[in-house]
């Protein structure tokens, strides 16, 4: 099983891998998002630039246009605490 810290340095290096890729290196653009969901998440080739932003409007709770990694790790325990309910 692993700890929080296991589960929060291995969020940290996938968001750090995408965020790093243009522009500012500590947020996620939209298209780093969509990158990151592309390449991690399979099934989601498939989804419409419109899908991309109501997901990355989701995860922007401060709607400053970046997604930081403390949005990123809101989102990913909501999702794990999603798939624990089911
Ligand atoms: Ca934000």
């Amino acid at each position: 099983m692993s700890t929080v810290a296991e589960i929060l340095t291995s969020l940290k290096v996938l968001f750090t891998e995408y965020a790093g890729k243009s522009g500012n290196k500590e947020t996620l653009s939209k298209r780093e998002l969509a990158e990151m969901l592309h390449k991690e998440v399979p099934g989601t080739e498939d989804m419409s630039k419109a899908e991309i932003k109501d997901f990355f409007d989701l995860l922007d709770e401060d709607g400053d246009g970046e997604v930081d990694f403390k949005e990123f790790v809101n989102f990913a325990v909501t999702l794990n605490m999603l798939s624990e309910m089911e």
